[in-house]
């Protein structure tokens, strides 16, 4: 399987943990891809042109990590990441779109400081951090959840908490949320989390 693949982009992170908690990272051929490379060819593989995606062995193209890492989780007989059905399936379903959003809100934040360096909104900033923050204590709120059965919801969040720390050093959202923090610390430490940290900012 061919994945379109970014060291720094938490989506891509999320499928990289997936890939090795269910033991499918050998199978990933990695095409390291700047999707904001004027000339890239990654609409090849993604129409809407981000990262990650991948393309099958058979052939066919599949985008959306979330999308990723439900079909890698549909290739192996562990301990699967998406909960069949019931709540479990939601719950995991809602961690993983809270972690998404959170995701998408920074990288709103990081496109501003990219596109425009010198005429940055504050007020634009201000926004997507408040989203962030307000994650973090919507968390904080029902922390007892992330210590269940590891699903899609944990791997997503851990990705992108992992990305915040890696961007934002100004959020200091451990004063809210100290137990998602020391959750964080537990789960970074799994060899999946591990194998798949970024590089240095
Ligand atoms: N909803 C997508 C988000 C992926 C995403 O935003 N990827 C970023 C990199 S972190 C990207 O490729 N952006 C390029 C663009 O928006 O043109 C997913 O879960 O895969």
């Amino acid at each position: 399987m061919k994945l379109r693949y970014s060291p720094t982009s938490p989506f891509v992170r999320k499928v990289m943990v997936t890939a090795h908690e269910t033991g499918l990272v050998d199978r990933l051929d990695l095409v390291t891809t700047n999707p904001w490379d004027l000339d890239t060819d990654l609409n090849k593989d993604n129409p809407v042109n981000k990262v990650p995606a991948l393309v099958t062995d058979g052939g066919e193209m599949l985008y959306d990590s979330t999308v990723i890492c439900e079909y890698l989780d549909s290739l192996h007989d562990g301990q699967k990441l998406f909960p069949a059905a019931g709540g479990a399936r939601w719950l995991a379903l809602r961690l993983n779109a809270e972690a998404d959003g959170m995701g998408e809100a920074g990288i709103r934040r990081v496109l501003e400081g990219r596109f425009w360096p010198d005429s940055q909104r504050q007020d634009w900033i201000d926004r997507n951090n408040t989203i962030i923050l307000r994650c973090f204590k919507s968390l904080e709120d029902e922390v007892d959840v992330l210590s269940g059965p590891v699903t899609i919801g944990q791997v997503a969040l851990a990705s992108i908490i992992g990305w915040i720390d890696f961007r934002f050093t100004d959020l200091n959202w451990r004063d809210d949320a100290p137990g998602v923090a020391d959750w964080f610390t537990g789960f970074s430490a799994r060899p999946s989390m591990v194998a798949t940290e970024p590089p240095e900012a």
